[in-house]
């Protein structure tokens, strides 16, 4: 791509875009077309689609090594795990969640009967901290639902003893979190319960798919018992249960992804390197930093336009995402504002939720983005920044 020298070269002022192929934010890994023909062969052969089937329980034997727990469980995505998370530890009354999180963490309560309550969030982190959920306790809490927001554990030792000291439950969506420490250990049993994903967008992708970790042997019986609406190999005594199973396609999805997790880990770092790099011409602009002294998976790259910047945040995405570098609002808005919840939570203050849902968009960053795209996406953006006034005229007129 030559670069823009003109605001008027911009595709969002009819120019041609930067990119010919859209680049969506998330990861959309794909695996080798012979490794995957022979996959599905395989289980076309074997005439076992779900249920349990052998590529289901290798894959649970796979994540338990890898996230260093006893238990790995198996589901249909992230959004059934949390569901599934909340019925076996018996949730009722008041959970404490962000409101900057994925619909799915709060719909997933919602759904298994839990009344959410929104606590805001650290400004560094983006997520939970015991001092953004203490305001929040009622004597209705029974449970705390932290999520670790762009990989970064969600202040698990504070959170912890503050839950302990309160007789109150904790679980986490680890979603964004496979393959990422909390002092150097890999995140999956820092809660009774981590919910993952494996959705195509994921580090770890079934294309669909989520699971359960936990260390606690009864839970882990109460959720395998849940994912079936019938008695099968587990039989605990649970309310209503679900069709949480996941598939045999699913499971082999997720066996060659975690393949080649290392690759695309250290690809992502690169990209990420990049993009810190070049931040430094990005006035106004602030890269989230991950815990430097954790492993990440890179996942995602998340900018905050700060006050004084040239360019507003939605012009921004604008911008790009007609040079087809498919940037996205993300988180927005916070959950507070959306209905169902919003009709509660009209009058609620989450002004950290509310400043970073209006502030924080996400790049792309994933296979699909190489060296040279990264840079590309960097000089767009620096461009942004020096003709942001130029740039907000033209798009009001
Ligand atoms: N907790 C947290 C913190 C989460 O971020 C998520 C989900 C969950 C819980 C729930 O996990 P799951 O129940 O899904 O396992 C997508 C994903 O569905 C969702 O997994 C993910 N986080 C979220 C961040 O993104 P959508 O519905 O808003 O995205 P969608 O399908 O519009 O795709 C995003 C972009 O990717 C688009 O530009 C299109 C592109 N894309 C997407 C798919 C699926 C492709 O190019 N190919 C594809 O196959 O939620």
């Amino acid at each position: 791509m030559r670069l823009k020298s003109l605001p008027a070269e911009l595709a969002v002022f009819g120019g041609a875009p930067a990119f010919p192929q859209e680049l969506p934010v998330g990861q959309l890994n794909v695996p080798d077309w012979d490794v995957f023909t022979d996959m599905f062969s395989d289980i076309l052969e074997r005439g076992y689609y779900t249920n349990n089937g052998p590529l289901v329980r290798q894959l649970e034997f796979e994540l338990q090594r890898i996230l260093n727990v006893r238990h790995a469980i198996c589901v249909t995505n992230c959004t059934i795990a949390l569901m599934i998370a909340a019925r076996a530890l018996d949730l009722r009354g008041e959970v404490i969640v962000p409101a900057f999180t994925f619909p799915g963490t709060v719909q997933a309560l919602a759904w298994a009967g839990a009344i959410p309550v929104f606590a805001d969030v650290d400004p560094r982190t983006h997520a939970l901290t015991s001092d953004t959920v203490h305001p929040c306790l009622s004597d209705r809490t029974t449970a705390v639902l932290g999520v670790h927001l762009w990989g970064r554990a969600c202040d698990p030792d504070r959170l912890g003893a503050l839950c302990d000291s309160h007789g109150l439950k904790l679980f986490y969506d680890a979603a964004h979190a496979f393959a990422c420490t909390h002092r150097g250990r890999p995140i999956g049993s820092l809660g009774a319960f981590e919910a993952f994903s494996f959705h195509a967008t994921k580090i770890v992708s079934g294309a669909e798919g989520g699971c359960l970790t936990t260390n606690d042997d009864e839970l882990a019986n109460r959720a395998r018992t849940l994912r079936n609406f019938h008695s099968s190999q587990t039989f605990a005594k649970v309310g209503p249960r679900i069709n949480g199973k996941m598939s045999e396609a699913q499971a082999g999805m997720a066996l060659l992804s975690l393949r080649n997790l290392d690759a695309n880990i250290a690809h992502n770092r690169d990209i990420d390197a990049i993009y810190r790099a070049r931040s430094i011409d990005w006035p106004g602009l602030r890269l989230y930093r991950h815990a430097p002294e954790e492993q990440n998976n890179y996942q995602y790259a998340v900018i905050e336009v700060l006050p004084g910047c040239r360019i507003d945040r939605d012009s921004l995405v604008e911008l790009l995402r007609a040079e087809n570098v498919l940037a996205r609002r993300y988180f927005y808005p916070g959950l507070h504002r959306v209905v169902p919840f919003s009709e509660q939570y009209l009058h609620v203050s989450l002004p950290v939720t509310d400043a970073l849902a209006k502030s924080c968009l996400q790049i792309p960053l994933g296979p699909l983005v190489d060296e040279d795209a990264a840079s590309q996406i960097s000089d767009l953006i620096a461009f942004a920044c020096a003709h942001g006034d130029a740039i907000l005229e033209r798009m009001r007129a």
